[in-house]
């Protein structure tokens, strides 16, 4: 297989694109990355290839169009099982991992945004506080293992690291520290950044602030 062969439509700061990134950097596997320019205009190959949602990450597996990040990191991992697996085998595991790759879906990037576009006092307090909440939540499905699924770094791990470069950002606008809050779960984002996928795929958070900093501009927040 050459790197042709696997093409992903990119942008550098989505956490959804890092996800694809970090699982592929896991497999040992090469692979194309396309950036795609989202605030100038999308590409032709974009808008073809997800014409449902039009938005990345879009992986062309052979020109084969797969959307959604958390889909593509199944199919990654279904696609090339034989290297080093990150789904557990059992259909329990399994069913687990789906479960907490949505909650993370519906809660993370939301939560989050929430925080950084708020414009009175009491709508940041509000969206601090769920989104402290939301990190609970995940802290306690870690418990006390080293990663989401036991020893190993897999699936949940893959889903919701990438999440953990806007961190920084959402501090900043909301006052508040995740190691404070959610020690274990802060020792968790450690433990993966020390792993060399997932340390060479996340920007470095202080860019992502900037990131957040220009998008508050254009949605005319300060
Ligand atoms: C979310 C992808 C997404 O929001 C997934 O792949 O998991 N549920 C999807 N992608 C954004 C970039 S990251 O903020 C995107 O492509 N946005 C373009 C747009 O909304 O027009």
């Amino acid at each position: 297989m050459s790197k042709e062969d696997l093409l992903l439509l990119d942008f550098w700061v989505s956490p959804f694109c890092m996800r694809v990134k970090i699982a592929f950097a896991e497999k040992g596997l090469a692979y194309i990355s396309q950036e795609e320019d989202l605030l100038g205009g999308k590409s032709e190959l974009l808008l073809k290839s997800n014409p449902i949602y039009q938005k990345v990450p879009i992986l062309l597996d052979n020109g084969k169009p797969i959307v959604e990040s958390s889909n593509i990191v199944y199919y990654i991992d279904e696609k090339y099982a034989n290297q080093n697996p990150l789904l557990p085998s059992c259909a329990y595991g399994r069913s687990r991992a789906r479960f907490w790759a949505d909650f993370i879906d519906k809660k993370v990037y939301e939560g989050g945004m929430a925080i950084w576009r708020s414009t009175k006092a009491d709508e940041l307090e509000l969206a601090k506080k769920e989104f402290v909440d939301i990190l609970k939540k995940l802290e306690g499905a870690l418990g006390d293992k080293d990663y989401f699924g036991g020893d190993n770094f897999g699936y949940i791990d893959v889903i919701a690291i990438s999440m953990t470069c806007w961190f920084h950002a959402y501090e900043r606008f909301g006052g508040f520290k995740v190691d404070e809050e959610c020690p274990k779960f802060d020792a968790w984002i450690k433990r993966c950044l020390k792993r060399e996928s997932v340390a060479s795929v996340l920007p470095d958070p202080e860019k992502v602030y900037e990131f957040v900093v220009m998008l508050r501009k254009m949605h005319g927040i300060e």
